[in-house]
């Protein structure tokens, strides 16, 4: 336990209850972040003196769990607080697919909105646009997206930085559209006659796999293709300082009402291409310049939270949608440069993993004054934050929204050292269960980045794998046969919540598993 963590829970009660007016809340999102990435979290070779501070100030947690191992799933809990798995559009989405949440469903935003907050969005959205029953016109209004689903300003990319379309839309248009040179997008077959990185490896200034190889935008080429639209393709160097005025700008224009942000950088997602300034800042390569670039841009928005007097008056919540991946599809020199640094800390696996390292994120709340700073080890998840922030109000939660997600309020503020009893993991659609120092993986395979274009799965077979995570971080020693009981017990969580998900075909009916 940290220091100043010794509150008894009557006592958190009344603290809580003192937090009388509302804070502005931000969400600091960053993209494929491991849990050994920062300096505060064992982190070597990169400099990430910025979110370390913010990390003294405030409650570092130990213990701190995005949904999935990859971004669509993840940010689609964060917002919502409904597992991912529950939706079955929410998996990787291509730059093209619809909007997967129902904008009927409350998010963090229609609550936050609707009790008050401004509410903004700046960076990656990967939760689709559109409607499924029609494709969608690029050149015209594109909608349902943020807007729809609580966002009154936003300004994002359709996807991933990896994946056209490679423009910025603002308000649901394309910013710098010139109508003359409309948009056109495809995931099944090249559009226009532009360069890809199989007809033109020439102009390539990074190599890249199959997948990664459709239209050539910048240099550089990405999932899927795209034509047109020349006047708006962003630049990948500019990316960050784009996102990063952005939400400046929001925090700025505050006037007397309370905000909401949802900023969500690139960093340090593929293609790390990182402004010229940064090349360099780091001894890990791109991807640890990326790491840089994010730490630089959460240093400039605290200054201007100072500078405009909200600092003390804003609770940021600062973490990543899910686990490292060195290689993800470029050539980068990542694994090459990594050194002693271990991006995933002391867990095994990264993003795409039911290993610890898919879903054990870095998750630091800042909150000067009220936050009891210190290191938590409190089991916390993202899919807890809308009934955290809706406690954080005062306001009840609508009764359609989230269902998975709890009420971590003193927890969050550093009040108590209780957090949730267990907490689900999601990778590929499959999960995982952690509860106290114990982990249960189900049968199925578990997948994880290997080295250089590389993929490894592991089988894993009834009854799946158990897992004492204080005794062994690195989930080498398999102790199923050893605690048949503990084994069941977490088995028996999965089966209350996902009973599909006890491993596919080889899936035993809940009598034939004895629960
Ligand atoms: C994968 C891509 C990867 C990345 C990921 C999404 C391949 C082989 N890999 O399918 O490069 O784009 O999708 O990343 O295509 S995420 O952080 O948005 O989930
Ligand atoms: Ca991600």
């Amino acid at each position: 336990m940290g220091k100043g963590m010794a509150f008894a829970a009557a006592v958190a009660v009344v603290a809580v209850a003192a937090v009388a007016e509302k804070p502005n809340i931000i969400i600091i999102y960053g993209d494929d972040i491991g849990y050994g990435d920062f300096g505060c979290y064992g982190g070597t070779g990169v400099d990430t003196a910025n979110i370390d501070r913010l990390a003294e100030g405030g409650l570092r947690f130990t213990g701190g769990y995005c949904t999935a191992a990859t971004c669509t799933p993840s940010r689609y809990s964060l917002l919502t607080g409904e597992y991912a798995f529950r939706n079955k559009e929410a998996h990787i989405l291509p730059g093209n697919a619809p909007l997967i949440i129902d904008p009927a469903r409350p998010t963090i935003a229609s609550f936050l909105r609707d009790n008050g907050y401004r509410t903004a969005l700046a960076g990656k959205w990967h939760l689709g646009l559109g409607l499924p029953t029609q494709p969608l016109d690029w050149n015209g209004e594109i909608k349902p997206g943020p807007r729809e689903v609580g966002f009154e300003y936003s300004f994002h990319m359709a996807a991933t930085a990896d994946r056209v379309p490679s423009v910025y839309i603002r308000n649901g248009r394309i910013v710098d559209l010139d109508p003359a040179d409309p948009v056109q997008v495809d995931y099944q077959k090249p559009v226009g006659d532009e360069p890809t990185g199989v007809s033109h490896p020439q102009l390539l200034r990074v190599q890249a796999d199959l997948q990664h190889s459709g239209t050539i935008i910048n240099g550089v080429s990405r999932i899927g293709w795209m034509s047109g639209g020349h006047r708006a393709r962003f630049r990948d160097e500019e990316m960050a300082d784009t996102y990063l005025g952005q939400a400046l700008d929001f925090i700025r224009a505050g006037k007397g009402q309370p905000f909401f942000l949802y900023y969500a950088p690139n960093e340090n997602h593929v293609p790390r291409v990182v402004h010229e300034r940064f090349q360099g800042a780091s001894s890990l390569g791109p991807r640890g310049d990326a790491l840089a670039v994010f730490d630089w841009c959460v240093g400039r928005l605290v200054e201007v939270l100072k500078e405009t007097g909200q600092y003390e008056n804003t609770l940021i919540v600062l973490s990543s949608d899910n686990g490292p991946v060195l290689f993800d599809g470029y050539w980068e020199g990542a694994i090459e440069k990594q050194g002693g640094h271990r991006a995933a800390g002391p867990w095994r696996g990264g993003k795409y993993s039911r290993w610890e390292g898919g879903t054990r994120v870095p998750f630091i709340v800042s909150w000067p004054g009220t936050v009891q700073p210190g290191v938590s080890g409190a089991l916390v998840s993202h899919v807890d934050l809308l009934a955290t922030f809706a406690a954080l109000v005062g306001a009840p939660l609508p009764a359609n929204a989230g269902q998975d997600g709890m009420d971590l309020l003193p927890a969050l503020l550093g009040r108590s050292d209780a957090g949730r009893d267990y907490v689900i993991q999601e990778a590929l659609t499959q999960l995982a269960v952690r509860r106290g120092d114990w982990k249960y993986i189900p049968p199925g395979s578990v997948t994880e980045r290997g080295g250089i274009d590389e993929w490894i799965k592991t089988e894993v077979d009834e009854p799946g794998l158990l897992f004492n995570l204080a005794e062994d971080p690195g989930e080498t020693r398999d102790l199923a046969a050893l605690y048949p009981e503990k084994l069941q017990e977490l088995r028996a969580i999965v089966a209350d919540i996902a009973p599909d998900k006890l491993g596919g075909e080889k899936k035993l009916d809940r009598k034939q598993l004895g629960l």
